[in-house]
Order: C-alpha cells, then structure tokens, then sequence
C-alpha cells in the first residue's frame, strides 16, 4: 500500500467527467436519453459503435483553458484534481499511443487535454488522479459492454454489443488496460487512480488475480500513486489504498481505511443539458463536512461542456463553496474524526494542537442564535470558543454533562457557522 496521509489531509477535490459525450449533452436525435447519466449515451440508445465515434470529430472544445478549471478547483478549497482518462466509450483524452480513438488522433481539437491539465495543476499545486474504466469499454477491444439492450431477446439485440469471450477481455486487458495504465503513470505521474465498478458483473472479468496485477502495476511504478476500491466494489483487494463509496452515498459511520465519496452537483456525471436538479451549494457544503466529521474525504463532480466551458450553475457553486473555505477551511483540512459521537445540533470534527491541547470544530447546523448547546461527556478545562468567520468570542463554561457554548445571536447572519472551541489538553 502506498502512504495516503496526503488524501485524508486534502479532503475534498474536484472530479470531471468529460468526454465526446459531453456535445450531445443527454440528448440523442431530439429526445432526452433514457439513461440519467449523459455519459452513457452509447449504451442507453445502442448506438452503433461507427456512429457513435463520429462524435469524435465534432470534439472541438475551443472555450477549454486547463487553468481556469484548476483555478476554479483551487478556488473552492479543492487540494486535488480527478478526471476520466477513458471513461466506459473508451474514448481517451489523451494522445495513447494504446489507442487512436483518443482526442490527439480523432478530433479537430488535437490537443493534450491530460497534459494541459496535469501542467496546470503542478503550476497551481493541486495533484492530479485519473479516472480509468478499467472493466468496462465499449469501443469494440474487448471491454465489457454492459449495453442498453442487453435485456432484449438475442435476435433483437446489437450484435456489436455482445459480451466479451474470457480471452477476449483478457486480450484488452493485456493489450489496452494495462499498457494504458502504465502510460498514464509515466506521462503524467498521477497520485491517484480511481477504477470503476458498481455491480457483480464486475466479477465475471476482473478477477482476484487482474486486481492484484493492476494494483502491482501502479505501486511497482509509483511510491505515491494511490488505487481506490472499486476496482471490485464489493471485494476490493487488501492492497487498495482507499475506499470510494458508490455513487452520491454518505456513510452513517467513518472505516478504518481512508475513505471517499464522489458526488454530484446535480444528478449526470457528464454534462446533461436537460438536467435540473441542482444541489444547493449548502448541501454540498453539508456533505463535505459530514465526510469530514467522520474522517472521510468528498470529491464533487463537474461536468464540463462541449465548449470546455462549466456552466454558470456549477461555478456558481463552487465559488460559494470558496468563499466558505476560505474562512472556515481550517475546521475540514488535515482535521480528524468526531470524537464525541452524534450530536443534535450539527458536526464536529478536531485537531490535536503542538501545545498538548485540543481544538473541536463546531458545525452548527441546527442552533438557534443566541442559545446554549452542550458539547457533551468533556471534562476538559475551556480555554475559548470562537466564531471562525466573525473572530466573535463565544460564552463557555464546563458543567456536568459537559461543556456549554452559547451560540451568539449573530450567527443570524451566518450560513453553516463554526465555532473553534479549544480545550486544555488532550481528550483521552
Ligand atoms: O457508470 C459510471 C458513471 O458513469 C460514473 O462514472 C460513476 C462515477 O462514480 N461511476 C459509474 C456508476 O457508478
């Protein structure tokens, strides 16, 4: 296993997908894709693979500038920066020299997307990761393809979509996965690979055996290079440095593993132009410092557009989420889980301070200004309660059932407020 003490200290980064898809954005000859993700367009109207991969050559995002995108990331507090390489068409955004269905070879735009994004994270010191559809691909070189129509009497069915022989599978994987992967780490030096399964079928291809050589593969190449878990969701290898939960899933209770969740602001992954459904940006706030108070990592999606451009929505949000961090950010990074269980009235979580002490993190989430709450079961001696936003001192006082910190009755004006309490000594 590789040392993830930098993943659980980041704690929140920016997941893109983004891929050919993104043009038709949901829609397929005029109507909304049966599928809710945009994202797989191909499987949820069977395209045929030809037609399909003519939208390589509509690929021509003029309006993308890596920059922006890792200064909109760095903005909103994100430490890192996760992308789909390849996601499930197996279409590459990067020049693999694996495969020419990549957008070096296939598309007007003819430009390094991976390449400009890793410079620009290294210029900006986000760490890049990668995405990598390692189970499935549906460009016709032995991945599983999973299509729309897989339900359907045989002779109704796409004969391009039929799964593949174990040789077969084995062949892509030999021949595309694994020397991808390897391309990837040495292009690009990634500090993290996120692998992708969600159902059982998983388990008919990627065998104990395939996790552990692909796992191998990236710990023999790089120190640093993480692997997440859904590799095999439901049986990942011991050797997985990270857990990722499924999709928009926010656990009751913390693991023992450094964890994650991915999440979206609204409902596709990949950028759906019919999609509505955004999540306010203090629900997404409310994620990620519930991950945090039991020691979990977020990482919000965006879905880019054709243009390369993200929609005002999402950046909208984002920058809300900044202008949080940027005063309260201290209470998420490099923080440990909540050491005091639930509490009605919010979050916790805590750092150990050099001098022996002790600062919890007070989120509160349901106080009425100007009421007192108990941080329940502590003897420690009080030292100061602070609001972090204003630098307003809060009333605190030990008593019985713990200490009482009395939430100022201007935190009206507060959105997700957090109180510092710090306390003499350590909480054992
Ligand atoms: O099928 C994918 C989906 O498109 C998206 O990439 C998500 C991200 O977690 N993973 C799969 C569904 O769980």
């Amino acid at each position: 296993m590789a040392d993830a003490t930098w993943f659980t200290n980041d704690r929140f980064g920016m997941f893109i997908h983004w891929g050919i898809y993104s043009n038709p954005a949901g829609i397929w000859q005029g109507k909304k894709i049966t599928h809710e993700y945009s994202e797989w367009l191909q499987s949820s109207e069977t395209i045929p693979r030809k037609e399909y991969q003519k939208l390589a050559g509509i690929f021509n995002p003029e309006g993308f500038d890596a920059d922006e995108w890792i200064r909109e990331a760095a903005n909103a507090g994100m430490k890192y920066f996760l992308i789909t390489s390849k996601h499930h068409d197996g279409f590459c955004l990067w020049p693999s020299k694996f495969s020419t269905y990549n957008v070096v070879d296939a598309t007007p735009f003819q430009r390094d997307i991976l390449g400009e994004l890793a410079a620009a994270c290294l210029k900006h010191g986000v760490k890049i990761g990668f995405y990598y559809s390692h189970w499935m691909d549906w460009d016709g070189s032995g991945g599983d393809v999973c299509m729309g129509d897989r339900f359907l009497a045989a002779e109704k069915r796409n004969p391009e979509y039929v799964r593949p022989t174990q040789a077969e599978f084995q062949g892509y994987w030999n021949n595309k996965c694994l020397p991808q992967v390897r391309e990837l780490i040495e292009l690009y030096d990634p500090w993290f690979f996120w692998f992708d399964s969600w159902n059982k079928d998983i388990n008919e291809y990627v065998t104990p055996k395939h996790q552990d050589e692909l796992i191998d593969l990236v710990h023999g190449m790089s120190d640093k290079c993480l692997v997440n878990s859904r590799i095999n969701f439901e049986a990942p290898s011991e050797k997985c440095d990270f857990l990722s939960m499924m999709d928009n899933s926010f656990p009751e209770t913390g693991f023992a593993k450094p964890w994650e969740t991915s999440g979206t602001l609204n409902h596709s992954w990949g950028y759906h132009s019919l999609d509505f459904s955004w999540n306010s940006t203090e629900q997404l706030l409310k994620y990620l410092i519930g991950n945090a108070s039991l020691g979990g990592n977020y990482q919000l999606n965006v879905g880019p557009m054709g243009t390369g451009e993200f929609q005002p929505a999402a950046i909208k949000r984002l920058r809300e989420i900044g202008c949080w961090m940027a005063v309260n950010g201290e209470s998420i990074y490099g923080t440990q889980a909540n050491p005091i269980g639930k509490v009605p009235w919010g979050r916790v979580t805590m750092r150990s301070l050099p001098d022996g002490n002790t600062r919890l993190y007070l989120h509160l989430w349901n106080v009425t200004p100007g009421t007192a709450l108990l941080v329940p079961g502590l003897k420690n001696t009080p030292i100061s309660a602070t609001v972090m936003e204003s630098g307003q001192a809060a009333l605190v006082e030990g008593g019985k059932e713990g200490i009482w910190v009395t939430a100022p009755i201007e935190l009206k004006g507060i959105v997700l407020p957090v109180i510092a309490l710090e306390l003499r000594g350590n909480l054992n």
